[in-house]
């Protein structure tokens, strides 16, 4: 697909429509068919759907400790419902279609009402056929703020995405369910863009201090991220402050569902080129959110950012003497399964094919009737992922964020997604504070539809 960058994008971008609300209504998030121009001006307009008419969806901003109302009124042709992506949540608005709540008929609406107990940078995304729905425009950002906001000049998100679309027609390729997607990488679009757009772009000024959010809403593709122009810190990964801001020397690394927030200083020069890069397939790097300078904030940079300030409930205890619980990570082309269990029956690898399971999480493909782990609340458990597949997989916990125990037992920054690359064991310790049904899952949408999900109950 030949997509030229230009500086004017003649597509309009969907804007949200102003509804009336009565006094006594839930403010709406509506699932709603749109048509936006995804690919460059000269290219067709791409049917979405979106979130009030909008890829990505609205922001959502709210204050930590206050409560979030949103009613989702579903006006699409199939059943839908919302996951708050990293939100420590009641469980019955963690919006799983089949675990948690029914999905939400056509023309019906469901209300989501729960407290916000952590700052941070989280996101929202429908999790009904969340491989299609994701994938055709269902996500948005969701920023609970601190009620001390770090010291910067602006505040940014940038939620990464990629969208497959056919450039004759503008519409998104339809093979979502196709068997060659699913059991390898996933799906990987062909166009790459930042808050719906490809040309994605900021002004800044010199030595300006910015607190970018990352988010990859994605449905597969692992980015490679690069500063260009700019100098910064990590400063807290999946909503959660890191204990002390790591200056960023390095390729950031970002699976889907993660985030990653960054306190960056502009040190371009007036007209010099700044931005994030992105690595692509052919090993090139290239633009993905154009920063041009223009003019200056301070004849200085400023020191190192100080922390951000701590989230309750941060610290995992008695990991060393928790139980592990081994869950490998099995099967995908080249490898496949021997067996695996799915719908309460063992099936051999040419079944789960025709059923079109190609993965399994401990010998299960699929949601069971019975979790891979009922724990006690309060009880800290540990999972071990072998990653017995050729293919990275970005597991996600609802519910509770975990630590990665490395294999000296010290614990890694509490984060709710992880990426365990090939034959890599990767052991995540938490604390099952939450009660509820809680799924784990590969967030390549593609194999938790075929197979990598799995549940766990906290009573
Ligand atoms: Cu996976």
């Amino acid at each position: 697909m030949k997509m030229t960058r230009r500086a004017f994008c003649a597509g309009l971008a969907a804007v949200p429509l102003a509804r009336p609300a009565q006094a006594q209504d839930m403010a709406l998030l509506t699932a709603k068919a749109a048509t936006v121009q995804l690919a460059p001006g000269g290219y067709p307009a791409t049917p979405v759907w979106s979130y009030d008419w909008t890829i990505p969806g609205p922001v959502i901003r709210a204050a930590q400790g206050s409560r979030l109302e949103r009613r989702l009124m579903n006006t699409l042709e199939v059943p839908t419902s919302v996951h708050w992506h990293g939100i420590r949540i009641d469980n019955a608005m963690d919006g799983v279609a089949g675990l948690t709540q029914n999905a939400v008929p056509p023309g019906e609406s469901f209300d989501y009402a729960f407290k916000l107990p952590d700052a941070g940078t989280y996101w929202y995304h429908a999790h009904t056929n969340s491989m299609e729905q994701v994938a055709r425009g269902l996500s948005g950002a969701l920023i609970i703020e601190e009620a001390t906001p770090p010291d910067v000049d602006r505040d940014e998100v940038l939620m990464i995405d990629d969208w497959l679309i056919d450039p004759d027609t503008g519409l998104f390729i339809d093979n979502f369910a196709a068997p060659m997607l699913r059991s390898h990488g996933g799906q990987i679009g062909n166009l790459v863009g930042v808050n719906g757009r490809y040309d994605y772009r900021l002004s800044a000024r010199q030595n300006e201090r910015l607190r970018v959010r990352l988010i990859n809403s994605a449905n597969a593709r692992i980015f490679g991220l690069k500063l260009e122009g700019l100098t910064g810190w990590k400063v807290a990964l999946d909503g959660m402050p890191l204990d002390t801001p790591e200056p960023v020397t390095d390729t950031l690394v970002l699976a889907p569902a993660q985030r990653m927030d960054l306190i960056v200083d502009v040190i371009a020069a007036e007209g010099e080129t700044a931005g994030l890069l992105f690595a692509a397939a052919d090993d090139t790097w290239r633009v993905l959110a154009d920063v041009s300078v223009d003019g200056r904030a301070a004849s200085v940079p400023r020191g190192a950012p100080q922390p951000l300030p701590r989230n309750p409930r941060m610290e995992v205890v008695g990991v060393d003497a928790a139980p592990v619980l081994e869950m490998p990570l099995q099967g995908g082309a080249m490898r496949g399964l021997e067996s695996a269990t799915f719908n309460g029956q063992r099936l051999g690898w040419q079944e789960l094919v025709e059923k079109g399971q190609y993965w399994a999480l401990a010998g299960q493909a699929g949601l069971g009737d019975t979790p891979l782990a009922t724990l006690s609340r309060g009880e800290t458990a540990r999972i071990r992922t072998t990653n017995d597949t050729i293919f990275p997989h970005a597991m996600h916990l609802h519910g509770m964020h975990f630590r990665v125990r490395r294999a000296d037992g010290r614990l890694g920054p509490l984060r709710d997604t992880v990426l365990v690359m090939p034959n890599e064991t990767t052991e995540i310790a938490f604390v099952a504070d939450n009660p509820g049904k809680w799924l784990l899952h590969c967030h390549m949408l593609g194999h938790a539809a075929s197979g990598m999900t799995n549940w766990i109950m906290v009573t």
